[in-house]
């Protein structure tokens, strides 16, 4: 019998499976709206509200197309979805109500639901009880709010990929092994006295080789997993005129920003969002560097461009090609790199280059804002220089920074272990070394976990998921 049948029973017998309603659309008016209840009333509340039918009584997985009905008031023309548990995503009995959009309607519903027994669900709260209920492994019920969240396809792509077990099950897999190996460490210590070694200590340090590799990769992914969840800041930086204000509207394939021969035209920063393949980058104009320019309000904007300019994962240092000298970029050079600021030299105006300035550094992209040449080249260049496309082909990416802090400590736990075996240790140092490691796995998954973890986990959900 699955583990969420043996939960499901044992809510209804102790009662903690009490009515949850909440409006799972978002709030405001629309075509449709849908309210979801769940838990052990469901299904008597539905049938109040629902004259026509006996909905207790319908089967699993239909559809009802009906009058909903507050005792004599209409409410609304409605479709009520019907899940038995366990099996619904909660793991309880659920309905959903499908009615038109208007916020009134809902309200009134929701009111008639509350007045029958039901109480407001908390953010998360139907997916907090799909995860109590066994249906789903903290990791992925956290990747249901990251599909929530998803705005590119690199974050869909990870978020179905984790709420499908992908990452968990990597992890059950080493908890397994692990836990494998610490039952015969275990059984030695209770033939203490026969010094006998059932858990071979080679293959042991092997495994925990093997383990520790994936931890760190898993650790390492988070790099690629921060920026398919969060984006890279992009800031131009450069002196005034340089272009910096047409190459971010061209990479926008829009006029965002003022461009003008002034120089000094942009006084504040301008924050915008492209896309490069799959990954969203935030492009930021800022006001073209000069020592004092003599106005207040430039400089400020100078200030605020230097600022912008530590802040941000990589830096576009855009110059003019008829004016820039070579002296000049190794100042520039050795000052990013002081700072260990990642940056890309890109020389603008190629279109009007008269003379044949040769610079020094070979890792120049010469482009042409205003005739938009070179602008393909320069996103693919931004794109490698940020994202790791080796790591990103790869399975298994943390996007969590939970699950990464967990990770971290795991990584600590083995290398404890592996030099706990280089030492030759005794078993029980061993064992509780590894009671350690299989703690903080089962972190991550929820297998270990207390209330108070779980509400701030689901509070940063959507009310009615
Ligand atoms: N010929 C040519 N002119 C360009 C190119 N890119 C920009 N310009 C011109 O250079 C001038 C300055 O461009 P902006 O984009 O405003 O320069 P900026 O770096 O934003 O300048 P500030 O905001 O003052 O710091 C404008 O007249 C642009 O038309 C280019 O690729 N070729
Ligand atoms: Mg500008």
């Amino acid at each position: 019998m699955p583990f969420y049948y043996l939960r499901f029973m044992m809510n209804k017998l102790t009662g903690w499976d009490d009515t949850i309603v909440a409006v799972a659309t978002p709030p405001g008016t629309g075509a449709i709206a849908v309210i979801r209840l769940s838990g052990k009333d469901t299904f008597s509340i539905g049938s109040s509200l629902f004259p026509s039918k006996n909905i207790a009584s319908q089967l699993s997985h239909t559809l009802h197309v009906g009058m909903l009905k507050d005792e004599e008031k209409e409410l609304d023309e409605v479709v009520l979805a019907l899940f038995k548990g366990p099996k619904s995503f909660t793991g309880e009995d659920t309905i959903e109500i499908s009615c038109h959009g208007s916020t009134f309607v809902q309200q009134q519903i929701l009111e008639a639901c509350i007045a029958r027994g039901a109480r407001l669900a908390r953010a998360g709260e139907f997916t907090q009880r799909a995860f109590l209920n066994g249906k789903m492994d903290l990791t992925q019920a956290e990747a249901v709010a990251d599909i929530i969240a998803a705005n590119t396809e690199a974050s869909q792509k990870a978020a179905l990929h984790n709420i499908r077990g992908g990452f968990s099950h990597e992890l059950s897999n080493m908890r397994e092994q692990l836990i494998s190996f610490s039952a015969l460490i275990e059984l030695e210590l209770d033939f203490a006295t026969e010094d006998v070694e059932f858990a071979d200590r080679e293959k042991f340090y092997a495994l925990i080789k093997q383990i520790h590799f994936s931890v760190n990769r898993l650790i390492a992914s988070f790099t690629l997993g921060n920026v398919i969840k969060n984006g890279v800041s992009v800031a131009i930086i450069g002196k005034p005129n340089a272009g910096k204000s047409t190459l971010l509207n061209v990479l926008l394939n829009e006029e965002r920003a003022i461009v003008s021969a002034i120089a000094g035209t942009t006084r504040d920063t301008i924050e915008e969002i492209i896309n490069i393949n799959g990954i969203l980058f935030r492009l930021i104009d800022t006001a073209g560097i000069r020592e004092d320019s003599g106005d207040v309000i430039e400089n400020f904007g100078i200030e605020k461009s230097l600022g912008k300019m530590r802040s941000a994962d990589i830096v576009l240092y855009i110059f003019d090609v008829n004016t820039e000298t070579d002296d000049n970029l190794k100042t520039q050079q050795s000052a990013f790199e002081k700072e260990n600021i990642k940056y890309i030299f890109v020389g603008n105006k190629s279109d009007i280059k008269q003379s044949e300035q040769k610079y020094l550094s070979n890792d120049i992209l010469y482009i042409s804002a205003k005739n938009n040449e070179g602008i393909d080249e320069l996103k693919q260049v931004i794109f490698s220089a940020t994202v790791n496309a080796n790591n990103y082909a790869e399975n298994n990416i943390i996007t969590n920074t939970r699950h990464l802090a967990s990770l971290k400590n795991i990584s600590n736990s083995l290398s404890v272990i592996k030099d706990g075996l280089d030492r030759n240790v005794s078993g029980d140092l061993l064992s509780s070394d590894i009671r350690t490691a299989l703690y903080d796995l089962g972190e991550i998954t929820g297998e270990v976990t207390n209330e108070d973890k779980l509400d701030f986990i689901f509070s940063k959900f959507c009310i009615g998921k």
